[in-house]
C-alpha cells in the first residue's frame, strides 16, 4: 500500500479517516506503530503517534468514529482498530453466528459463469465477503463493471454446517459457496 498518500488535514474529517484507515489498516510503522493479533492499538498511544502531523484529542476522535459513513472503525474502551479491510496480518476473531437467511453477493456478469461453475471462492481475501443488503451488494459488484447480484440460500449452508461470521460494520463472512447455494436473477 505504499502508493497510499500519506498527508492529511487535521481539520478535515475525511481526511483524519483516511488518514486513521492507512494506519490501522495497512501502515502503522508511517506513524511508528505497532498493531496487536486482534489489530488494536491503545488510544493514547495513537494520539499520540499522529500528534505532530494530525493534533487531535480523544473527543473529535470519538466524533471521527461514530461519524464514519461505512462505521470503518471500532473504539472500545482504551483501544481502536479498523473493522475490516486490512493487509497486515490480524486475527480478528470474530464468533461464529447463524446468518440472515438470505445473503447477496454482487460481481460483475462476466464472473458468474465461472462462479456458477466454481461457487465464489476468497481468491485473495481470507473469506468470501457477502451482504443482507442487495444494494451494497450491487455496488461492490459495480466496482469491476456490469453488475449483477447472486442470491445466497445462507439458511441452508448453515444446515448443512458452513460457518458463518460478521464484522462490527456488517460484512458477512464465510469461506467458500457452492455453486448449488446459489441463485442467478
Ligand atoms: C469474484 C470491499 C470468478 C468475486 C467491498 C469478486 C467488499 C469469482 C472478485 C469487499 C469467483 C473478488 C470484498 C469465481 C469469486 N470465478 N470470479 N469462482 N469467486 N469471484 O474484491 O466481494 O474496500 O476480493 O465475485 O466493499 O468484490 O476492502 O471481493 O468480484 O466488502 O473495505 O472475484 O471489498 O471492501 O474480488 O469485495 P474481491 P468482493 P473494502
Amino acid at each position: 500500500m505504499g502508493s497510499i498518500p500519506h498527508g492529511v488535514d487535521p481539520g478535515d474529517d475525511v481526511s483524519v479517516s483516511k488518514f486513521l484507515s492507512l494506519i490501522l489498516r495497512h501502515r502503522p510503522d508511517v506513524v511508528g506503530i505497532e498493531l496487536d493479533s486482534g489489530g488494536w492499538v491503545g488510544v493514547d498511544v495513537l494520539l499520540k503517534a499522529i500528534s505532530d502531523r494530525c493534533p487531535i484529542d480523544r473527543s473529535r476522535l470519538e466524533g471521527i468514529v461514530s461519524g464514519s459513513d461505512k462505521q470503518r472503525f471500532q473504539l472500545e474502551g482504551q483501544r481502536i482498530r479498523a473493522h475490516q479491510g486490512h493487509s497486515v496480518a490480524v486475527e480478528l476473531e470474530l464468533a461464529t453466528v447463524a446468518p440472515p437467511a438470505v445473503l447477496f453477493h454482487g460481481t460483475p456478469k462476466r464472473f458468474v459463469a465461472s462462479i456458477m461453475e466454481h461457487g465464489i471462492t476468497a481468491g485473495a481475501r481470507h473469506d468470501v465477503h457477502l451482504s443482507a443488503d442487495e444494494g451494497l451488494a450491487a455496488r461492490v459488484g459495480a466496482r469491476r463493471g456490469e453488475p449483477i447480484v447472486l442470491t445466497v440460500d445462507a439458511a441452508a449452508m448453515a444446515r448443512d454446517g458452513f460457518e458463518f461470521r460478521v464484522t462490527g460494520n456488517g460484512v458477512w463472512l464465510t469461506a467458500h459457496v457452492p455453486p448449488r447455494y446459489l441463485r442467478v436473477p
